[in-house]
């Protein structure tokens, strides 16, 4: 009843405007699809500003996410590989901003974001095998976003029904995650970035036999990485969708410490849980 109500309402004011071409519903957010193999990234150079799904198909034989960067004060993509090149942190005007965090091969994983036009990078931060970062191995891509076409309906952020909120050092969710499809939105509070990694156990498995194949990746790793959400700064949000199955889960956050420098993961940012 209510429902109908509101598109009586919109119909009635799209009229008042004259619009009548406008659609009653703002548009589901625009696909970009990003191909990820060892090492590097395939995708398009140029996309339009607003909420935007990317989608990451892990073609590669190793894990691979992709870290948006949003580059500030007009700096451009060889001036964010050549901060990169150096050690230290990243420069403040490369803004971390979520994508799609790491599937396991041959696996997908996806999240929704809102995107001003602007210089952006692709790059990927995993480190495994080895302890190198992928982007140092040339797994970076530079990304353009231009103003969206004038009169073009925006699109609107999905509907959530979890939400994931990150900070120093804990995750909250607003209801436990349950088995099956869900679309959950990720907030930020800071005062340190953030990211959400969603891993699934080898029955019987640990996160301590995680740890020791992640310093040693021989054989089977002990868990699946599922995907989620790679680092956010304070006060953003994205989402992402994922269909989870019965098992023993772990969420995560390998974002190195501002003050020590060990993975936040060190820090407790660990939450396990079983979904049966
Ligand atoms: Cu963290």
């Amino acid at each position: 009843m209510k429902q109908r109500l509101l598109v009586v309402l919109s119909v009635m004011l799209v009229g008042c405007a004259g619009e009548q071409s406008a659609p009653a519903t703002p548009p589901a957010p625009q696909q970009v699809a990003i191909h990820a193999v060892d090492f590097a990234f395939h995708g398009p150079d140029t996309i339009s500003a607003g909420m935007t799904t990317f989608v990451m198909e892990n073609a590669g034989a190793v894990l691979h996410h992709v870290q948006i960067v949003r580059l500030d004060s007009a700096k451009t993509y060889a001036d964010l590989m050549a901060a990169m090149a150096r050690p230290g942190p990243p420069p403040a005007w490369a803004v971390m901003m979520p994508g799609p965090n790491a599937p396991d091969p041959t696996m997908r994983s996806n999240a929704t974001l809102n995107l001003a036009p602007g210089n952006y990078a692709l790059i990927c931060l995993v480190d495994i095998p080895g302890g190198v970062p992928h982007v140092a191995k040339g797994m970076s891509k530079p990304l353009t976003v231009i103003p969206a076409t004038a009169g073009t309906v925006a699109a609107a952020a999905p509907t959530a029904d979890v939400t994931i909120d990150l900070s120093d050092y804990a995750f909250t969710l607003s209801k436990p995650l349950t088995v099956g499809a869900h679309t959950i939105a990720v907030t930020s509070k800071g005062p340190q970035p953030h990211e959400v990694e969603i891993i699934k156990f080898q029955p019987g498995k640990t996160m301590e036999d995680l740890g020791k194949w992640m310093q040693k990746p021989e054989g089977p790793p002990p868990a699946s990485a599922i995907g989620g959400t790679s680092a956010q700064m304070p006060g953003t949000t994205a989402y992402f969708t994922v269909d989870l199955t019965a098992g023993d889960y772990a969420l995560v956050c390998f974002i190195p410490d501002a003050k020590d420098g060990k993975v936040h993961i060190e820090h407790g940012m660990i939450q396990t849980f079983t979904l049966q």
